[in-house]
């Protein structure tokens, strides 16, 4: 399958897999997981063709380890990222020192005054790599990248989660926590 139609398939499986199975009718269970039969079979009536050798390849090859199977391969969830009302299962784990948040310039006074908050999202989302932190801000507009003092915000009791490909997760940072 050549790259292109492999990264369609994936931004798809974004899709449906975080924000919208209804647009396609697929159930999810309440931990996100949805049949893989079911989803390739809806996906075919829907208009987007591919097989479960697509789908291994994908979950393999994703640059950023979106998706995951269950032990026997017949269901499939995304790792991070919903918007939909799904319970992820993640034990909460010690957060290194410091973690980063890359966003947009312009998203700063709000930041700032109200710190940093889940949107639409299930989580606020932070990497270990001052990189990756960099390249998730680009998607918004000029970046900036903040520090987070992740292990002060975890001794003061705060919760948080590794998802399997490397993201970390908390439910909001307050202002005081930037570095
Ligand atoms: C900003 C991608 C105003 C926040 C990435 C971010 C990531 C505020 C934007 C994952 C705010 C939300 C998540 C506040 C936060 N006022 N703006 N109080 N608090 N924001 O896309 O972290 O490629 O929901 O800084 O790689 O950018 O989809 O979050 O800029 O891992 O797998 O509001 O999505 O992964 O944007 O990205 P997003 P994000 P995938």
């Amino acid at each position: 399958m050549e790259a292109k139609q492999i990264k369609r398939i994936s931004k798809y499986l974004s899709l449906i897999l975080r924000h919208r199975p209804e647009k396609i009718n697929l159930k999810l269970d309440k931990n996100g997981w949805a049949s893989v039969d079911s989803l390739l079979e809806k996906s075919s009536n829907f208009g987007i063709d591919f097989n479960k050798g697509a789908l291994d390849f994908i979950i393999e090859n994703n640059n950023k380890k979106r998706f995951s199977y269950n032990y026997n391969q017949t269901k499939i969830r995304a790792n991070q990222g919903h918007s939909i009302d799904i319970e992820l299962g993640y034990a909460p784990v010690e957060p290194p020192e410091t973690l980063f948040h890359g966003t947009a310039k312009h998203f700063l006074t709000d930041i700032k005054a109200k710190g940093l908050q889940k949107m639409n999202r299930h989580h606020v989302h932070l990497s270990a790599g001052r990189d990756t932190a960099t390249n998730v801000g680009s998607r918004h507009g000029s970046v900036t990248v903040l520090t987070v003092r992740s292990k002060e915000m975890y001794d003061a009791g705060y919760e948080f989660f590794i998802s399997p490909n490397g993201v970390w997760l908390t439910d909001n940072v307050p202002v005081e926590y930037f570095d």
